[in-house]
């Protein structure tokens, strides 16, 4: 268990220039031959021994420049194969060694999904497939022959295009070749054999290459690939357009498994899914599910330039590749289905998951300095505040030089493994722009805290904004400098026009001011009267602000502010400002007060009847703030149970006082038409079921009995799933009787009955820790698929906040003794589910105690590195 430090970091001593790979598979022992043409790297001393990772592995054979090599004059060690005294200049290595798909339960290297042979390399797992330098600055070209059985194994595919194909006389097998000409690092190799069904389609890249695609996935699912390959479509053409990028082989594959670690893969030409992420039909799939499919498949399928035409040098710099490429599916989607909502769910996503790591004790810079294990690295900060890093660049530089940008990286980078400093250089350069200030924000972890104040000056005719900046203190970085923030504001007059705003008699484009000090002052002229200052607009920036604004002022940005965000935000604020200060005081409950709720309520009217707003803006603004959202906001002396309460009082209440307007949203957004993803279809169903779920928050009879018709008329996947969810909050005997239909309908359909498991999960209810601990003994359930593990264990500790941290550590126990099973064969998926302790220091004391207890338990067990690491900085 050691650290690894990126100011350690040395090139590679050899590199591997070819790969020959001939693999047989077999469930029991795959057998793996690799010829290797190695160079030693400029400035290696001859004589440098040659060392290779491999893991779980059994050596047949080893051979330098075919000369079998005898016992002693390599050695093994954990982890490691050593030749102690290879040749001066090139030569080849031909190893020969099995592996065990079938025993692979960790689910990386090479490994058996459902019958189905597949490969994850990333980060480390190619060692695991054969002896090799397996870091991602040794970029090799790759020819791949496999062979199987004919029959059980009919598809074979691998990275790049194929070459050749055929039968194996007599022996009921076949093979197949594929060669990749781009080099690329081992942990972009991929491999598949199975028995799958496929659909096929062409794309036309911009200048006229004709390019085969293809999705594979179990026979019988072929009917729910089509929305996945028309995301594909749209993602190729959009990159075209975007960014002038093209595709670059001749075939780009996709694979969707039931058996996957992460969501998704971008191994060059054969992308590997989780199923979860390809498979889409109106009644398998939500809303949500296609945007998510649409979004994972664009990301993907980007990497192919930003990622693998321009890799990482070393595994510290991974929000180069994932960051920016988060910015990219980002910006896709905000361009061809979500529009301005896109910031809001951008923000949601940013503020839930991030901000928590942020601020807790695994906090780590997007660009991380040290890491035990590089697999608890795929975190919400290197992904999520990685892409902001990549939008504040654009912010700052501006969209075309952004671009430009982008052209000089890929002029200097194509073909190389690339660093953060080779990015943001490229930026720079493009712009003419000084980011040297810019570079903190990789270095530098913890959210910015920004503190605005406004003064007005009758006479002078100026309005003066006071902006300061804190970045506090995170483990192992006692002390900050000021980070280089582009902050958006607007001035609003008070019949709610926009005022322009003029500094040093110059106008502000865009209302972007540049941030750069610890305390900085910003006079705006011609200002005729007070002001409301709308700060942070767009959320500019990936900071957590504060402003003196007075409920009023909330209520006017509600309905005047020109920015879509913070129109939203502006509610948002106000509806976490109520329940905070009701659920604040820990366990002495403060009622929510009535006239506020009453005032909320009308600030929110004319967005939701505003019908020149997009349905899904307007679902968006009728979504209050999470449990989590406002454990956040208190940030100390948290009770998960007062949060509940104080939450459901306002949902009560403004169900009460909205009951009119809610109940004519829900009968004007009614259609009988057949299903459609479109954004508007998709937008009018988000609007419908919000309303539903507040207008469910009365718990009366006659809500039940909505949320009963709304499950039985359902005619997709999203109405149906809404109901369930809305009734599993409420103990009913209509509640029961819908799980049943659902179970009865679906208990074939894997990833269908994932949704069932984790709306049960995720119900806030007092029984939940009885109700997971049940469906742990589920004859469907099942420890060793991931998904299926995070549809339950990870729904309950991740989705529902009161059940977890239940005062009397139930929830933890829970949660400490699964993943302590899981963590003895996956131990990626278990660490993951660990990261669920993330906030327990802002918890009350007693929950404090228990989950210290619960934290303390996993410590002292046998854990994996990769546990043992989250436990032990949870811990802190
Ligand atoms: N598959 C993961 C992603 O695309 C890791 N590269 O983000
Ligand atoms: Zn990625």
């Amino acid at each position: 268990r050691t650290t690894k430090f990126l100011k350690d970091y040395a090139p590679p001593e050899y590199l591997i220039k070819d790969v020959a790979l001939d693999v047989s598979l077999a469930p029991k022992g795959a057998r793996v031959s690799s010829r290797l043409t190695i160079e030693p790297s400029a400035g290696t001393v001859a004589g440098t021994p040659l060392v290779l990772d491999g893991e779980a592995l059994t050596l047949e054979s080893i051979a330098l420049n075919g000369q079998e090599l005898e016992a002693g004059r390599y050695t093994l060690s954990p982890g490691k194969l050593t030749i102690a005294n290879p040749p001066v200049g090139s030569f080849t290595l031909d190893i020969v060694t099995r592996c065990d798909p079938e025993a692979n339960l960790e689910l990386s290297g090479l490994y058996l999904s459902n019958g189905t042979y597949c490969t994850q390399c990333e980060p480390e797992g190619f060692r695991r497939i054969t002896y090799f330098i397996d870091r991602p600055d040794v970029l090799a070209t790759y020819t791949v022959r496999i062979e199987a059985d004919r029959k059980t194994v009919p598809v074979l595919l691998s990275n790049g295009n194929p070459v050749d194909a055929g039968e194996i006389e007599g022996t009921g097998r076949h093979y197949a070749i594929w060669h990749d000409p781009h080099p690329k690092p081992s942990y972009l190799f991929a491999l598949v054999g199975g028995n799958l069904a496929s659909i096929h389609d062409t794309f036309t890249t911009a200048s006229g290459r004709e390019v085969a695609l293809g999705i594979y996935v179990e026979p019988g699912k072929e009917d729910r690939c089509e929305w996945a390959m028309e995301s594909l479509k749209r993602a190729m053409r959009w990159d075209e357009e975007r960014f002038g990028l093209e595709y670059d082989l001749d075939v780009f594959n996709i694979v969707a498994v039931s058996d996957f670690n992460m969501g998704a893969m971008e191994n060059k030409g054969l992308n590997i899914f989780n199923d979860k992420l390809v498979l889409a039909r109106p009644d398998t799939a939500s809303d949500a599910d296609y945007t998510s499919i649409e979004s994972v498949i664009a990301h993907e399928y980007f990497h192919n330039w930003t990622g693998n035409r321009v890799t990482c040098r070393d595994w510290f710099q991974l929000c180069l590749k994932e960051g920016l490429t988060v910015f990219r599916d980002q910006e896709f989607t905000d361009d061809v289905r979500m529009g301005p909502v896109m910031r809001i769910l951008t923000a949601r996503l940013l503020k839930a998951r991030q901000f928590p790591e942020d601020a807790g004790p695994l906090a780590h810079p997007v660009r991380p300095a040290s890491y035990i294990e590089i697999n608890n690295f795929y975190t919400a900060t290197v992904y999520e505040k990685g892409a902001e890093l990549c939008r504040m660049l654009q912010t700052l530089i501006g969209k075309d030089a952004f671009r430009q940008g982008i052209a000089l990286y890929f002029e200097r980078n194509d073909g190389t493994a690339a660093t953060v400093e080779d990015f943001v250089s490229a930026m720079a350069d493009a712009s003419g722009r000084d980011l040297t200030q810019f570079m903190r924000w990789y270095t530098q972890s913890g959210t910015p805290e920004i503190a605005c104040s406004l003064d007005y000056d009758p006479h002078a005719k100026k309005a003066r904004l006071k902006v300061s900046q804190v970045v506090p203190p995170t483990p192992g970085q006692t002390s900050k400098e000021p980070m280089h923030i582009p902050l958006k504001v607007g001035l609003i007059g008070a019949n709610g026009d926009e005022l322009p705003l003029k500094l040093n008699g110059e106008a502000v484009p865009g209302g972007l001011l540049e941030v750069t000090e610890r305390e900085q002052v910003f006079e705006f002229e011609n200002i005729p009267a007070p002001p409301t200052p709308s700060i942070l607009r767009d959320f500019s920036a990936p900071v957590r602000v504060t402003s003196s604004l007075k409920p009023e002022q909330i209520e006017f940005l509600m309905i005047h502010d020109a920015d879509p965000f913070n129109r939203w935000q502006a509610a948002q604020t106000y509806a976490t400002d109520l329940i905070a200060s009701a659920a604040r005081d820990g366990l002495d409950l403060g009622p929510v007060s009535g006239h506020q709720a009453g005032r909320l309520a009308q600030a929110l009217e004319p967005t939701l009847r505003d019908e020149t707003l997009a349905p899904t803006y307007r679902a968006e603004t009728l979504k209050l703030p999470s449990e989590s959202d406002i454990a956040r906001e208190l940030g100390r002396n948290v009770d998960t149970d007062a949060i509940l309460a104080a939450r459901e009082t306002l949902r009560k209440t403004l169900s009460e006082a909205m009951a009119a307007t809610l109940s004519e949203i829900y009968e004007a957004t009614a259609t009988d038409e057949d299903f459609s993803p479109d954004p508007d279809s998709a937008g009018r169903r988000a609007l419908r079921n919000a309303a539903l779920d507040l207008m469910t928050a009365t718990g009366t009879q006659e809500a039940i009995d909505r949320a009963m018709r709304h499950y039985r008329n359902a005619t997709n996947m999203t109405d149906s799933i809404m109901a369930l969810s809305v009734l599993s909050h409420i103990p009913s005997d209509e509640c029961d009787e819908a799980l049943d239909d659902f179970y009865t309908r679906w208990q074939d359909d894997p990833l269908v009955l994932d949704k069932w498991f984790a709306v049960q999960a995720r119900a806030g209810r007092p029984d939940s820790v009885a109700t997971v601990n049940r469906l742990l003994g589920h004859s469907k359930f099942s420890l060793k698929n991931p998904n299926r593990v995070r549809a339950l264990i990870g729904s309950f500790a991740m989705g529902n906040p009161s059940g977890f941290n239940r005062a009397d550590g139930a929830g933890y126990k829970f949660l400490a003794e699964q993943a302590l099973k899981i963590d003895g064969f996956n131990p990626h998926v278990a660490a993951r589910l660990l990261g669920a302790f993330e906030s327990w220091k802002t918890l009350e004391p007693r929950r404090q105690a228990h989950a210290k207890k619960a934290l303390e338990g996993l410590a002292s067990a046998e854990l994996s590195t990769d546990a043992y690491e989250i436990v032990t900085k949870t811990l802190g």
